[in-house]
């Protein structure tokens, strides 16, 4: 299952408390100050890519600093602490509700750690003919956050249940998405790497930088490929409402902000492919109208249940009214999987 969501609590470390003590022959003030407590951050780690560990320990708490010692020595600072995510992870303050999203690059600070307490020593400095007194420490900064995983894929497929959304994921990728003759099948996103060759290159055989695959072509020349990557996503069924909660819900609606192109995926089998096409788009402009911005393609799918060429071009033309990008598949032919490969390694 994939874990998306979690609540964690987060806390900086407190400052250390500030000392009280005397130098043995002479009775001045010797305490030394506390430490500063750890600050605690965030940052991004390309190689997660799900909050499970969030799910097993719920509150991250980053070392105290030490008590002040003697001799006017101040106590060891906490050691910085840093939590890490998978790429595009939202944060959001579950009191103040700003929320910080997570990219590749620098920490981000979550939590400041407390300063240490003066001990009588640096009191004494500051506040003439004050000898015994000294300071407690800060405490370090709590907060609540909901943090949510957004997936970063390259394209994301999208339709009604039942479109064959799992079952292209499935001929395309690596994936064991289960597949099913009822809607729902898919309850959490499944993701796939679509390895695609890209068209070899003939370039002059001097001075080149390894590529993937090298092979001998024609004298004096070198072909070269290269594998492209592309990350699909398979993203539950959708229905009319999911942005109000209706089937599934738009727990799911949130992935698709991160994918860049959108395989929206219809059934030849449908009655109305305007009603099914419409449908999906009022729901991702319901969550965020900027969704309708990004490039579509929109895939036919189970086009062998089509009985004849006259039904599959009066789909065609309903389908060319709709988007620019059109491609008819079917699981059950090789022909126009290469097709809707092709098109897709091209919009990616
Ligand atoms: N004839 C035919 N059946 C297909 C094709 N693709 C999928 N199916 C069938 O359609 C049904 C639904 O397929 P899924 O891949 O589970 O559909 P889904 O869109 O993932 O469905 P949800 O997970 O419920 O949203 C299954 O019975 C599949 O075997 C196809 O190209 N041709
Ligand atoms: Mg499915």
């Amino acid at each position: 299952m994939l874990i998306d969501e979690a609540i964690i609590l987060v806390e900086a470390g407190d400052g250390g408390d500030g000392r009280v003590a005397f130098f043995p022959n002479y009775g001045k003030p010797a305490g030394g100050d506390g430490g500063r407590g750890g600050d605690l951050y965030a940052v991004v780690d390309p190689n997660l890519s799900t909050l499970l560990k969030y799910t097993r320990t719920l509150s991250y708490h980053a070392p105290d600093g030490q008590v002040g010692r003697s001799s006017t020595k101040n106590g060891k600072d906490g050691e910085n602490l840093t939590l890490r995510f998978p790429i595009g992870t939202l944060l959001i303050d579950t009191v103040t509700h700003e929320s910080i999203e997570l990219t590749q690059g620098k920490p981000v600070l979550l939590c400041k750690g407390g300063q240490g307490g003066w001990g009588n020593a640096s009191v004494s400095r500051k506040n003439q003919g004050v000898f015994s007194t000294a300071y407690p420490g800060k405490p370090g900064q709590k907060r609540k956050f909901h943090v949510i995983m957004r997936l970063i894929a390259d394209c994301g497929l999208i339709g009604l249940p039942n479109a064959g959304k799992s079952s292209l994921l499935n001929v395309l990728t690596d994936a064991h998405a289960k597949v099913a003759n009822y809607p729902f099948t898919t309850l959490e996103p499944n993701l796939g790497i679509l390895k695609v060759q890209s068209t070899p290159l003939r370039q002059d055989f001097e001075g080149q930088a390894p590529l993937r695959q090298d092979f001998e072509g024609q004298a004096g020349q070198k072909v070269q490929s290269e594998e492209k990557r592309i990350i699909l996503a398979d993203i539950p069924g959708l229905i009319e409402g999911a942005s109000e909660g209706k089937g599934l819900g738009d727990k799911f609606l949130k992935h698709i902000e991160k994918v860049r192109v959108l395989l929206h995926c219809i059934s030849c089998e449908t009655a109305d492919m305007v009603a099914d096409y419409q449908k999906i788009r009022q729901e991702l402009a319901a969550y965020n109208p900027d969704l309708l911005k990004k490039q579509e393609m929109l895939v036919l799918t189970k086009v062998d249940v089509l009985c004849d060429d006259t039904a599959r071009f009066k789909l065609e033309k309903i389908a060319q009214g709709l988007a620019s990008n059109v491609v008819f598949v079917s699981v059950l032919d090789d022909t126009t999987i290469s097709r809707l490969v092709a098109a897709i390694a091209s919009a990616c």
